[in-house]
Parts: structure tokens; sequence; C-alpha cells
């Protein structure tokens, strides 16, 4: 049943697991020093480095987060 309602969306093909593991997986890859919270400077070098990423992750412009130049 999950299954055939999940094939009839093909545009959205990811689980909520995976969807977890994948935020999961970039947490751990920000987390410059391991504190387990993302600082202001570790979020703005994942946003330096993975501008599509952000997207995704957020729908906050990125000039709200006070990080001008
Ligand atoms: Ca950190």
């Amino acid at each position: 049943m999950l299954k055939a309602s999940l094939s009839e969306h093909p545009d959205f093909s990811m689980t909520d697991d995976q969807i977890v593991t994948l935020i999961d997986a970039t947490f751990y890859e920000v987390d410059i020093n391991e504190d387990g919270l993302i600082s202001k400077e570790e979020y703005a070098t994942m946003v330096r480095q993975s501008p599509l990423l952000l997207q995704h992750m957020t729908l906050t412009p990125g000039n709200a987060m006070g990080m001008g130049h």
C-alpha cells in the first residue's frame, strides 16, 4: 500500500529515514569541531561550500543571517 502510494510521486523518491540520514551526515560534516552544535562560522563555511545544499535545508535568505561582507 505504502509503496504504491509513493510510486505515485516519482519526484519525491526519498523516504523520511533517508532524509534524516542525509541531514545527519551533513550535520557531522558541517560540525567541524564536533561539539554537537553548528556554530555561525561552521554554518557560514557550509554555505560557502554547498550553496545548493543550503537551498534544501532552509528557506531563510542569506542576508537574514547577519553575515554580510
Ligand atoms: Ca561545532
